[in-house]
């Protein structure tokens, strides 16, 4: 079937019929939307061959969770709202742990599902995979709507789509009944319900006012900083980015994916010093980053307060798309609210020509302590122990990226996560994707097949053993579509390490231990793909280097000593019971 336009085209006669998968399909392409991450099923099923038939690319997940994660990342990437696509209840409910991270992560993204007969859910007369998903999902989602007539599926993707992007991006649910896909509508109506969003994500401009203010603060400042957040890469404002930076001369801290919006090389960037200008610094403006537990709420030690939610005295500048962010965790002095391009620009032209640079003895002290801890990393990185441990895998992946600073970068994992994080240094904007807001493990092959989908580069995923695990399967997807990506699991064995006991010395071995010398690498061979086993830092370059040059999926095993890592990765002081153990 073709679509509704050219079905009154070719017949010449406005009584012709089309449909509500028609309908859903002709509302998507019209706003630009060309892919779907989805698992099918009853009663999407039809709705996922007929949009491949009509030329949109249709991804077939093996668990709705990852594509869901995979949506909310093209999301990011894109700034259009990336589309999930689930069947009812149980595939509704996997889908929806993606749609609460995406809201809570600032993406755009819809979730539409199938649904149950509303008469019969609403009566709780059990029908087949019976579930109120409209009131589950609203307060997970940004917005939740649900469709009931063909002629109003144009209005609820409209709706759908400008609930995602505009403002602070979230996830939005579409709840969408069986009998609505089947409902048949003549095609001329059809045609005329359909909308083509007109500026879905309106740019705010900040008040010249608060621009001022902001800039006042920032001049008075002896030792400043500035923090990107993954706000900053979303906005896509690079230049603008690039031009406060430099005419200022302050320092920067990119949050984890806001790394490489300028070169993690870059002399003002503040990386490697940061756990000495969070407390040093007394004026931070903060651009796209929230002061949430990622920042230590803005207070307590990290930031040179004498208590757990002592104040360290700083003034907070924050440019912020949303007017409700500020005084969140601490008082803001001066918000700028807008979003991130225009507020940057704004405050780049107002800077004027003669901006002072930042007193000589804050550059010095931070470049001082940048010094100091890149050679005390430098140092560990040369070592080369046996077994590999996850800096000297790391150091592989450094040159690796280094090498390719167009690859996409998926990172999860706990002490895989946080040693990455440090030691491998991105240079190119919207690179690095990973766990997020959350600290979720999960993300990793739907974001891989997203990643490769979207930007058609290579991706590689340095996955610890245990993040690995929660999406695994989707090894099958990635070589079913044959997408360009390395997966390297820093594999110690378990949950941080591999090395707790029983201590009722039982059969069962403890609970954050897996299957000792696990071989991730045959996983992959069951689908056609490359699997390379390496246990030195040579392996492991020969292996991502092959990869690379070939493009085949493929997984690399990288045994790591199973006493390397730490419990909890870098934030062992969140875990309540074992604060102590290292
Ligand atoms: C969905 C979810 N479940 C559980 C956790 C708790 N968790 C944090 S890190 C982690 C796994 C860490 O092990 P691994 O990925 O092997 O990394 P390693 O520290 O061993 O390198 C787990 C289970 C989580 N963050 N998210
Ligand atoms: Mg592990």
């Amino acid at each position: 079937m073709g679509t509704a336009e050219a079905q009154v085209a070719a017949a010449g006669d406005a009584q012709i019929s089309t449909d509500g998968f028609q309908l859903v399909i002709d509302a998507l392409k019209l706003n630009g939307i060309d892919t779907i991450y989805g698992l099918p099923g009853i009663p999407i099923t039809d709705l996922t061959r007929r949009a491949q038939a009509e030329g949109m690319r249709m991804l077939s997940f093996r668990h709705e969770q990852n594509a869901g994660y995979a949506a909310s990342i093209a999301g990011f990437l894109t700034q259009k709202p990336g589309i999930c696509l689930t069947v009812s209840a149980p595939g509704f409910l996997n889908g929806l742990n993606a749609l609460a991270h995406a809201t809570t992560n600032c993406f755009p993204m819809i979730l539409i599902s199938g649904s149950s007969e509303r008469e019969i859910v609403d009566l709780q007369q059990g029908d087949y995979e019976e579930l109120d998903q409209l009131a589950i999902a609203k307060p997970l989602a940004k917005a939740a709507f649900r469709v009931l007539h063909a002629e109003d599926i144009g209005v609820g993707i409209a709706r759908a789509i400008r609930a995602a992007v505009s403002g602070r991006p979230g996830g939005v649910y579409l709840d969408m009944p069986a009998k609505l896909f089947a409902q048949s509508i003549d095609a001329a109506t059809a045609k005329s319900s359909l909308i083509k969003v007109v500026d879905p994500a309106p740019r705010q401009i900040p008040a010249p006012e608060a621009v001022k203010r902001a800039l006042d603060l920032l001049k008075s400042a002896k030792k400043p900083l500035i923090i990107l957040g993954k706000g900053a890469a979303y906005a896509q404002a690079d230049a603008e980015l690039h031009a406060l930076i430099d005419k200022t001369g302050i320092p920067y801290l990119p949050m984890s994916m806001a790394k490489g919006l300028l070169p993690d090389t870059h002399e003002q960037c503040a990386s490697a010093a940061r756990s000495y200008v969070l407390p040093e610094a007394d004026v931070v403006m903060l651009i796209g980053a929230r002061l949430n537990w990622l920042l230590s709420h803005g207070k307590g030690k990290t930031w040179g307060g004498k208590s757990a939610k002592g104040w360290g005295g700083q003034k907070f500048i924050q440019i912020d798309i949303s007017p409700q962010e500020a005084d969140s965790n601490v008082r803001i002095d001066a918000p700028v609210v807008g979003d991130i391009g225009s507020c940057v620009l704004a405050m780049v032209a107002a800077l004027g020509r003669d901006w002072p640079r930042p007193p000589q003895e804050w550059l010095a002290a931070v470049a001082d302590k940048k010094k100091g801890n890149v050679a005390k990393m430098a140092e560990t990185l040369a070592k080369n122990p046996s077994p590999m441990n996850f800096h000297s895998a790391l150091n592989v992946v450094r040159d690796i990226v280094r090498a390719n600073p167009d690859a996409m970068f998926v990172n999860e994992g706990a002490n895989a996560l946080d040693f990455t994080r440090s030691i491998v240094d991105m240079y190119k904007p919207r690179k690095r994707i990973d766990v997020g807001t959350w600290g979720i493990m999960g993300i990793g092959m739907g974001y891989c097949v997203a990643a490769a989908v979207v930007t058609k580069q290579q991706v590689i995923a340095i996955e610890g053993d245990s993040a690995f695990g929660f999406s695994g399967m989707e090894v099958e997807t990635i070589c079913r579509y044959n997408l360009p990506v390395c997966i390297v699991i820093m594999n110690n064995n378990g949950v941080y390490k591999g090395t707790d006991v029983n201590p009722t010395g039982g059969p069962d071995v403890a609970p954050t231990v897996f299957v000792r010398g696990a071989r991730y690498d045959k996983l992959i061979e069951a689908f056609g793909g490359v699997g390379v086993y390496a246990t030195t830092p040579a392996e492991l370059r020969k292996g991502m280097e092959e990869a690379i040059r070939s493009r085949k999926p493929t997984l690399i095993n990288a045994v790591i000593d199973e006493t390397a890592g730490t419990e909890s990765g870098r934030i062992t002081s969140l875990n309540p019971s074992a604060a102590k153990k290292k």
